[in-house]
């Protein structure tokens, strides 16, 4: 059989280690999905469009690059949500999407009539995907499909963003010659590198409490291993941002514990207290307006290929020569003293089923299996504080913070990492994607999937009007109060077997316990009162 432009698309994936197509099958990219088995890639259908974004984006935080592909317009503006998060928070997830063909565009111009999902707008999602993508294009002949493909691949793997692909519907079986060469991985280094490194390792020795945060970026440019060098060399005080957390193991001389504020102590401390701040590779949530606008003196950032020392103008530097550089730099003179870590949290005594100890037991349950994978509500502060074992045993949609994200992103992660996924949700973010379960059960995967049932989006009532948690009286806001599920049923429903609810702590022990034992996908329901706060919060 010749080679197709479908298989020109999968072949490049597979090249970069992609071994599976999450997505909703329409005619409009049918013929990718045809072509995936005989290119060694495994389509993963998933029970909703946002979903499959979810899962993509789960799988490209994990492995390094993912790809989906959904209908045209129905399916792709269904998961804008999950591929503006992916791009937010540095995550290069390749969407490939049919197009509409000549006749499609021609019908469409000259008599207003529409091609299946089209809004009125002949290129409606090329135009908002590059709202929320590093690239979008169209390759309406397969003369252009190399060029289009190798183009988008290698700027999500240099930008670690996701990028958009549009290919006429017509083409997937069109012949295509096969890939030749290899495609750039990284930016070239911009020559600045080596003189900002000189300026900031000078700095940090000046400083008397300089701290190191580490962001995202720095694992999804793998430059982990030359962080935590980077810090041993300077002997620094170092913290991590919430989604980077996990990215360097939580331990040893001068860890200051994860920085999400505005509820992180110790860290909170330790970043007040600094009169240097090296941010290399973060992004910057609302929370961190204050830090960010009033510590220009005292702030250097380094993310998405430019430098910024305190006032001075922003230069252009590649983040992985500008580390090497600081590396080098700072293996010049011998560290500084460092300062004793933070004392890990220490346990509560047993008791009624609260968030609180909710965290503790899943703490105490963890072990370097585990990928912990929170949801955006109340427990995400107390996620934070959780003793992740190891390297990369943490994945959490902190910043872009859409609710759902957890559960549809562990079917992806169930894909990517060698971890076992352990999600954590709220229920009213479990309403969203609850669907993924099925796609669980149907791929035979492992997650662990805990959500704590309130019965309400407390986090919005906690921002709302936080005297519901302390005074009786109050009543919550009418709309955060959630429809109750019968959790149990509903998985049962979907296929998993191995759901219960618990409201003590020793059958949560009894219930993880269990979980670990299998190696199919489970629900524990942890029933909390819904004036309950987590420890950061109360
Ligand atoms: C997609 C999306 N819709 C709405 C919100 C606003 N929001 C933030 S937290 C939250 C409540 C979450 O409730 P739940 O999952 O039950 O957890 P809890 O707050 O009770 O711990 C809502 C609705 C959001 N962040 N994302």
């Amino acid at each position: 059989m010749a080679f197709t432009v479908a298989d020109y698309v999968l072949k490049r994936l597979t090249q970069q280690g992609v071994d599976t197509l999450f997505g909703v099958p329409a005619a409009y990219c049918a013929g990718l999905f045809d072509a995936a088995g005989r290119n060694g890639v495994k389509p993963v259908v998933t029970a909703s469009d946002l979903e499959a974004g979810y899962a993509a984006d789960g799988y490209a935080r994990t492995r390094g690059l993912a790809a989906v592909a959904v209908a045209n317009g129905a399916g792709t503006l269904s998961m804008l949500n999950a591929i503006a998060g992916a791009f937010v928070e540095r995550s290069p997830v390749v969407v490939v999407n049919g197009g509409p063909n000549a006749a499609n565009l021609a019908n469409l111009t000259d008599f207003d009539v529409l091609f299946s999902h089209s809004t009125g707008q002949p290129d409606h999602d090329l135009s908002t995907y590059k709202l929320v993508t590093a690239s979008a294009a169209r390759a309406a002949t397969a003369a252009a499909v190399p060029g289009a493909v190798d183009a988008a691949i290698a700027t999500a793997l240099k930008r670690k963003r996701p990028v958009y692909i549009e290919i006429n519907r017509d083409i997937w079986t069109a012949t295509c010659p096969a890939p030749s060469g290899s495609l750039p991985v990284t930016e070239p280094p911009a020559g600045t590198e080596e003189q900002l490194a000189g300026t900031i390792v000078g700095l940090v020795r000046a400083a008397t409490s300089p701290l190191i945060l580490v962001g995202i970026e720095i694992q999804r440019h793998g430059l982990a291993d030359k962080v935590a060098d980077l810090i041993a060399k300077l002997g620094v005080r170092w913290s991590v941002q919430l989604p980077a957390k996990g990215v360097l193991p939580e331990q040893g001389g001068g860890w200051a514990g994860v920085y999400a504020p505005p509820h992180s102590l110790p860290a909170a401390n330790a970043v007040a207290q600094a009169d240097l701040l090296v941010m290399l590779g973060c992004v910057f949530p609302s929370s961190y307006a204050t830090l960010v606008r009033t510590g220009t003196n005292r702030i250097i950032t380094a993310y998405d290929g430019k430098v910024k020392i305190k006032t001075a103008a922003k230069q252009n530097a590649q983040l992985g020569a500008l580390i090497t550089a600081l590396v080098t730099e700072a293996a010049k003179a011998a560290p500084r003293p460092l300062p004793a870590a933070v004392d890990p949290v220490t346990p509560t005594a047993a008791g009624p089923l609260t968030y609180r100890q909710v965290f503790e037991r899943i703490g105490a349950a963890l072990d370097p299996s585990w990928l912990v994978i929170p949801d955006t509500f109340l427990g995400v502060h107390s996620a934070a504080h959780l003793p992740v074992k190891g390297r990369d045993g943490f994945l959490c949609g902190a910043v872009w913070a859409s609710i759902g994200h957890s559960v549809a992103a562990a079917v992806g992660a169930s894909f990517g990492s060698t971890r076992r996924p352990l999600v954590i949700c709220g229920d009213g973010g479990f309403h969203m994607t609850a669907q993924a379960l099925s796609t669980m059960v149907r791929y035979a995967r492992n997650p662990v999937v805990v959500v704590i049932d309130n019965g309400i989006y407390a986090f919005e009532q906690f921002l709302l009007d936080a005297d519901y948690f302390s005074d009786p009286t109050t009543q919550p806001k009418p709309y955060v109060v959630l429809n109750r599920w019968d959790f149990v049923k509903f998985a049962n429903g979907l296929g998993v077997q191995a759901a219960q609810s618990v409201t003590t702590t020793a059958a949560l022990d009894q219930a993880l316990a269990t979980a670990k034992a299998s190696s199919a996908p489970v629900l524990i329901v942890a029933k909390v009162n819904p004036r309950d706060l987590p420890a950061e919060l109360g």
